[in-house]
């Protein structure tokens, strides 16, 4: 049997090694979700700004649910391979800067350890829209959330995130040391200031002692994350065994592009990501909006259409040439709601978002990015639907999306097989579609009133929830629109 990759010796010339030494770098940052997408983009980018800058930016993940590819990097010493995917061929990297994995639910209180540990200058973040615990009408904290129900009994021993972030910011402030900046990751428009607001109201509720000061002295910049990353597969795992040598439980695969976007607003010092090319900003917000609204916009209208259409890839979509179209159509109807984004050129970043759609050595599922439908959608559809719908557009594209979304949400394919939702809502929809007639204007009625969801001004909407309506009869029909 091959052997682990555990360290850097004689692996196979194919493999591209960390350009720094391992051995000098300490601990700064804990990084809570070491998913896919962190292996991808952050800790990448880190490991570059190490390469070009030097310093000691070393990382501790903490996972806090699953243990696998915690347990998976420990045994690799924290080593792991990223191949990076496009038609001319594959490449692999190990990336060094991961020094240990902790799994919280084995260790909560070694978890805390680390936050109050003052060589941790940042805690960042890449735990998906559904951890946060943020309720998506109001901006605030969900109380339902049973993260934040729970750990606002229990705060001193919490399991979610904003939870251990505050109780280890809490700890930090008892023992007079300097707070850690906390640094989100995920798909949320203003994902740093959304992050201060829930922190900010949980620590008012635990002790408005502690409130006054995280409001003082703790930044929370919102950064803008970009790079496509499929779930790994068995062949990820093969391919990096082939191109390095060794045996990888923690390899990923990706796309060559990508992009990150932060304020550089933080409490103490930060890795020297601009070397990377990381652009260091005042104001994230233009970016994000850019970026949520063009890329995972289309991108989720195309998952339900291509999912409940048969298409198990989103290269496969492309091919189909009215889908590609209708994604460039939404494209444009997306970026007609944002204002100018500094450096950009909007019409390129669509061509080029339709290129990385395209992607052929990029098996990306269309059902992995119909999951969690009701975290996504708000800030990637319903939002720049409720401004365009304002500014006089019919939002036609949106309606598309989101008849897609409900008929995605009947949970059963074309040929009658049903499949999971994978919604922390999905027991919710199924309950409440349970005696409702399979017919668009009846499920879209039903849906249009799931708690929360759609802002007043949609789903109040005559005119934009009949045609949302008619297009999901159409597609509880056959699964295809005509003409688009
Ligand atoms: C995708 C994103 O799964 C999804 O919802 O839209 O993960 C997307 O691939 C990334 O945001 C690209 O940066």
């Amino acid at each position: 049997m091959t052997e682990r990759l555990q360290n850097l010796t004689s692996l196979a010339p194919t493999a591209k090694l960390p350009a720094y030494d391992r051995s000098r770098l300490k601990s700064g940052i804990v990084h809570l979700g070491p998913g896919a997408f962190f292996r991808a983009h952050f800790a990448p980018f880190t490991d570059a700004a190490l390469a070009a800058a030097g310093g000691d930016w070393g990382i501790e993940v903490a996972s806090l649910r699953t243990a696998d590819v915690a347990d998976h990097l420990n045994e690799q010493n924290g080593l792991y391979t990223m191949l990076i995917r496009d038609t001319s061929g594959t490449t692999a990297q190990v990336i060094g800067p991961i020094l240990k994995a902790h799994v919280a639910t084995r260790d909560p209180a070694g978890l805390l350890g680390r936050l109050e540990d003052p060589a941790i200058r940042i805690v960042s973040l890449t735990v998906t829209e559904k951890a946060y615990g943020l309720h998506t009408l109001t901006g605030g904290l969900d109380l339902n959330h049973p993260d934040i129900a729970t750990d606002l009994i229990h705060p001193h021993a919490p399991r979610g995130v904003v939870g251990y972030l505050v109780e280890g910011l809490a700890r930090r402030r008892k023992k007079g040391i300097a707070p850690f900046t906390p640094l989100s990751c995920d798909n949320l428009p203003s994902n740093g200031a959304v992050l201060k607001r829930l922190v900010l109201e949980f620590a008012s509720r635990v002790d408005p002692s502690l409130h006054d000061w995280i409001e003082q002295t703790v930044p929370f910049p919102s950064t803008m994350v970009d790079r496509i990353t499929p779930a790994s597969t068995d062949v990820t795992y093969a391919d990096a065994e082939r191109l390095t040598g060794r045996q990888d439980l923690a390899a990923i695969e990706t796309e060559p592009f990508t992009q990150w976007v932060i304020e550089d607003h933080f409490a103490n010092s930060r890795p020297a990501w601009e070397k990377a090319g990381v652009l260091m900003v005042e104001e994230v917000s233009a970016y994000e909006k850019m970026k949520l609204r063009m890329l995972n916009g289309a991108h989720s209208l195309l998952a339900y259409l291509g999912y409940i259409g048969g298409y198990e890839y989103i290269r496969d979509v492309m091919e189909d040439a009215g889908l590609a179209a209708l994604a460039r159509r939404h494209m444009s109807a997306a970026a007609a709601t944002l204002d100018p984004v500094p450096g950009i050129n909007l019409e390129h970043y669509a061509e080029e978002l339709i290129a990385r759609f395209a992607n052929k050595a990029i098996a990306h599922r269309t059902y992995q990015i119909a999951m969690d439908g009701t975290q996504k959608l708000p800030q990637r559809l319903l939002e720049p639907a409720t401004e365009a719908l304002v500014h006089g557009s019919k939002a036609e594209t949106y309606a598309i999306a989101v008849a897609a979304w409900m008929r995605y949400a009947l949970g059963v394919d074309r040929n009658g097989k049903s499949y999971e939702l994978r919604d922390p809502r999905a027991r919710e929809i199924a309950h409440l579609l349970t005696d409702v007639p399979r017919n668009g204007a009846a499920v879209a009625a039903a849906l249009f009133g799931l708690p929360g969801l759609f802002p007043a001004a949609l789903a109040k909407n005559a005119a934009w929830t009949e045609d949302v309506a008619n297009k999901l009869e159409i597609l509880i029909q056959d699964n295809r629109l005509p003409l688009i």
